[in-house]
């Protein structure tokens, strides 16, 4: 469906025909699409805007990624139908891997995402039919199953709406983990390094450019910005976004 710039709520619904083609192309899954009307959910509850707290932990996930050895960038199905260009941009500022790891797991998926990601500038996209697997401990579903050269070596690992499973086991394996979720309740929210909690479609496109900004800060630098993070805190501080933007309402 053709959306008209001029509706008031374009860019939702915008967003949502994206999910949906890239359901109907393959690329998403069906749970992805019930996934986002969460997302969205809480997504009103901030207006719909990037909030302060947002801005503090995008901050710290930047000088994580730009310090990491060996980060990597997890790409599922509603990721590659969002923000496919933006991700692959993402991936060249800092520089980080791509790693294809579904929840859903499906072959065939898998090799449209990488192709999809590929077609966006991607040189490689690891995950797709790697030679080397490991096994990430505790973890229930087949998002255990890493790429060896990818997750599996992280010392980093950016997780956009993952389970709070996975998030848990990444930290227990002794990895720092960035997510990116609209809930701050969520389990992933409250397991990982940094959380920053905004929608990826304004939370990808702002780490590409503060990560072009910070890029120039010295180690020691983005040291210090990414120990002063304490990612409760600024849980705490995203709760009271959202409660002062519904008193406004109330
Ligand atoms: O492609 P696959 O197979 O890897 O599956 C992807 C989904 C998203 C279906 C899978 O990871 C899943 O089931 O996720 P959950 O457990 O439903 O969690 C998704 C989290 O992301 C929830 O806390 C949502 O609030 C949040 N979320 C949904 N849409 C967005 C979002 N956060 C940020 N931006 C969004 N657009």
């Amino acid at each position: 469906m053709r959306i008209s710039p001029n509706h008031p709520r374009f860019r939702s619904l915008e967003t949502r025909e994206r999910l949906v083609r890239g359901f109907r192309s393959g690329i998403v899954a069906p749970q992805g699409l019930i996934a986002h009307g969460r997302g969205e959910a809480f997504d009103y509850l901030f207006g719909e805007i990037t909030p302060k707290s947002s801005r503090v932990a995008t901050r710290a996930a930047v000088a994580l990624l730009l310090n990491a050895k060996t980060p990597v960038l997890s790409i599922n199905g509603n990721t590659a139908a969002l923000v496919p260009r933006d991700i692959v941009k993402l991936a060249r500022s800092v520089p980080a891997g791509l790693e294809v790891n579904l929840f859903h797991r499906n072959l065939a998926r898998e090799r449209r995402i990488a192709s999809l990601l590929k077609h966006n500038g991607a040189s490689q996209v690891l995950g797709v039919n790697a030679t080397s697997r490991l096994r990430i401990p505790g973890v229930a579903s087949l998002r255990r199953s890493v790429d060896a050269k990818g997750i599996g070596d992280a010392d980093v690992v950016l997780v956009p709406l993952e389970d709070g499973d996975r998030a848990e086991a990444l930290r227990k394996a002794g990895k720092m983990v960035i997510a990116i979720d609209l809930n701050p309740m969520s389990r992933t929210s409250r397991a990982a390094t940094v959380t920053i909690v905004d929608n990826i479609i304004r939370a990808i496109p702002e780490l590409v450019r503060i990560t072009l900004r910070m890029k120039p800060l010295s180690k020691s630098r983005l040291d210090a910005i990414a120990s002063s993070f304490d990612n409760e805190r600024n849980l705490t501080s995203a709760m009271k976004d959202m409660i002062r933007y519904m008193r406004g309402w109330a």
